[in-house]
């Protein structure tokens, strides 16, 4: 199977479990990236039948209104009932690296807003550590090089993201060469940081239930 098909048959899986939340009225939080996507448009079936959605990202926000999905601000919805989402990385505990498409701060407040968190990746993104991709990190422009220093002395190599200007109007710094053994202390760490929006690991939050798409079929994990 290609990486686009296993990405398909994990969209696919989402759906099926959240079928019965979309037929009994529940608000639908929806991700950012080419998994999500596929996710995205295999909603549009339902159209008729969404309550509504919130986007973790503009331009998902627009995938789904052209699709004719209404989509709603999060202020005016409360708790979700269930967010599906792709990921960077995720490992067995279902802690994740997110933010490759710079979108982790609004994944992150959108995931904490929900009961439940379905992730949905193909079977590259299983790792035994976290790290080997980049860590982002959304920063306020001004503290950009401060931060920068700061991730080094956790011993990251920053980078920063040229050209990209986060939908919160921020940079990305990408962090290389992290070795993160433990990462809820890391994700801590680092949002301690002054000047830091937030880091695209969801350990302290991770997901509830990992889909991942494999040669063998889609595995569950919880
Ligand atoms: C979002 O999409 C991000 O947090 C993550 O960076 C990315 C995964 O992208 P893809 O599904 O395209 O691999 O969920």
């Amino acid at each position: 199977m290609t990486q686009d098909e296993l990405k398909l048959a994990v969209a696919q899986a989402a759906i099926d479990n959240i079928k019965p939340a979309i037929l009994n009225g529940e608000i639908i939080g929806v991700g950012t990236g080419s998994t999500a996507n596929f996710f995205i448009d295999l909603l549009a079936e339902f159209k008729d039948d969404i309550k509504g959605t919130v986007a973790s990202s503009e331009a998902s926000a627009q995938r789904l209104r052209k699709h004719g999905i209404e989509v709603l601000e999060l202020n005016s919805c409360g708790t979700i009932a269930v967010y599906v989402d792709g990921a960077d990385e995720t490992n067995e505990r279902l802690e994740l690296i997110k933010g490759g498409g710079a979108a982790l701060t609004r994944e992150k407040i959108v995931a904490a807003a929900s009961k439940q968190f379905i992730c949905i990746a193909d079977g590259s993104k299983l790792v035994d550590r976290l790290g080997a991709f980049p860590l982002p990190v959304e920063v306020i422009p001004m503290a950009r090089s401060y931060v920068a220093r700061e991730l080094v002395k956790l011993g990251g190599n920053p980078v920063y993201r040229e050209g990209v200007v986060t939908d919160n109007g921020n940079i990305i710094l990408d962090v290389y060469d992290f070795m993160i053994a433990t990462p809820q202390k890391t994700e801590e760490q680092i949002n301690n940081i002054t000047g830091v929006v937030t880091n695209g690991l969801f350990a302290c939050r991770p997901a509830d239930v990992l889909l991942l798409g494999t040669a063998e079929g889609v595995k569950t994990l919880t």
